[in-house]
This record gives structure tokens, sequence and C-alpha cells, in this order.
């Protein structure tokens, strides 16, 4: 059968498009990548994605939204290696902390405090919200792993084997990290050590080196680090130098 080559669009450092970008790499998908800040498409991008949200997979003519739905796509095309537990019951409870993290983790990491300090500041030029930053990391954050902490296990992954709810949470845990907030180990101490675990697998470890070189370089001058690192970036490209704002409510 020849094997599919996918298309993504979406930025390394988004948390949702690391999840897609994980689970490929899992499954040994090949893919070319456009990685463009949602917040930079330009038209052609919001006929592909409604909500100027990423990641896209484009599959052919198939045009894919959403890294929850994406994944599934992934597993059902390619079931093995599987990322949803096989037992119904921890199929759902996979599914629920994936729901989990792409809901509550993306509004306080994303929103409150990755956006705060990245894209609004850089791209919008407005100020960063000082309260709403340090709420987010002291109140809303620890709640969260107050929870966190009851699911972890005290070895390997939250359902045994590697699944998609760990590839979620961990990816949100990256972006926290980017605006320097990381998991205190002696209040969470299942949760800091599982996050070590997840992040030092490799397909986790390859894509922390493109993220860390990409975020400290200018977006103008990214498209060229990546080909100089030997990412598999699509010729064409849907981003501007534009910004714009997005469709759902991000403030
Ligand atoms: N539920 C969506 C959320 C995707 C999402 O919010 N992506 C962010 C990038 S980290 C985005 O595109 N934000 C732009 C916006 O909301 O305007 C998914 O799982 O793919």
């Amino acid at each position: 059968m020849h094997e599919p080559v996918y298309h993504i669009v979406g930025s390394y450092i988004s948390p949702y498009v690391r999840k897609v970008l994980v689970v490929m790499a899992h499954k040994g998908l090949r893919y070319s990548i456009d990685p463009i800040a949602p917040f930079l498409g330009g038209d052609a991008f919001q006929q592909l994605s409604p909500l100027r949200r990423i990641p896209v997979l484009i599959d052919g003519k198939r045009v894919i939204n959403d890294s929850t739905v994406i994944c599934q796509y992934l597993e059902e095309r390619h079931p093995t290696p599987s990322l949803y537990p096989a037992d119904l019951g921890e199929r759902a409870q996979a599914r629920w902390l994936e729901e989990y993290a792409d809901a509550r983790l993306g509004e306080v990491i994303v929103t409150d405090m990755f956006y705060q300090r990245g894209p609004k500041r850089f791209l919008f030029k407005e100020p960063l919200d000082e309260a709403r930053f340090n709420r987010a990391r002291d109140v809303e954050l620890p709640a969260s792993l107050d929870w966190l902490e009851a699911q972890m296990p005290s070895d390997g992954f939250v359902l045994g084997a590697l699944s998609i709810a760990d590839i979620t949470i961990a990816s949100f845990f990256r972006n926290a990290a980017m605006v320097r907030v990381e998991v205190d180990a002696t209040r969470w101490p299942l949760t800091a050590a599982w996050l070590q675990r997840v992040l030092s697998l490799p397909e986790f470890a390859r894509l922390a080196r493109i993220e860390d070189a990409v975020a400290r370089v200018p977006l103008p001058e990214q498209r060229d680090l990546l080909l100089s690192m030997g990412e598999p970036l699509s010729a064409d490209t849907l981003g501007t130098m534009t910004p714009r704002k997005g469709v759902m409510r991000l403030d």
C-alpha cells in the first residue's frame, strides 16, 4: 500500500500541534508542515480553518480540523501502535483526560499565560495582563495540578501504556515551561516525575530541540531556521506578515 504523506498546518510552538506531531512520530507517519502561527494565517488559511485555529491536517482532498479529531482520524487510519486503551472504560477515561487538558489547561496555560506573554505582546503589541497571568500561575494551575496529581501513577503512564492522555497533558506543560512555569516536584511529586518520563520520550525530545530553537528567533527567520534543521517544510505557506485576531474570543 502507498504510504500517505500528510500535511500539517500549524506552528511547532502550539500544544495542539505538538500533540498531533507526537502522535504522528509515534506511529511513524510522514508529513510536510507549514508551521504558521494562527494569527498570521491569510484568507486561504481561514478557508481551511473556519475558526482560524491550528492544527489543520490535510490528507489528499480531505481537510481535518481540531487536534482531537485529527488524532482520532490518525488512530483509525493507522491503528498500530495504538494510542487509545483497548478497554472501553479506560478509552473513555483517556478521552476525558485529553478533553480536560485541551479545555482547562488550554485556558489556564495557553490563553491566560502563554498567549499573554507571547502573541498578545509581540504580535498585537498589547500589554500583558499581569494580574490574569499571576492568577493563572498561582491559583488556577495549582488547582489543576492538585486534580492531576490524584490521577497520576507512581510509575509508567496515566493509563498503563502510553496514550493520548499522556501526550495531550504533557504537551501543555511544555508551553507552561516556555513562560517559565514549572511543576513543583515537592508539591506534585507524581505529576513532576510522570512529566519528566513523558517529555523524555524521543517523540517529545526531538520536538523540544526544534521548539527551543524556534522560540529564540524572530518570526521572519523561523522558516529558514527550520529548513536548516532539516524539518519537512512545505514550499508554500498560508502565512502572511499581518497579524489578525482569531474568530474565537481570546483576549
Ligand atoms: N480545540 C482545538 C483548539 C486549537 C487551538 O486553540 N489552537 C490555538 C493555537 S495554540 C489557536 O489556533 N488559537 C488561535 C485562536 O484561538 O484564535 C484543537 O484541539 O485543535
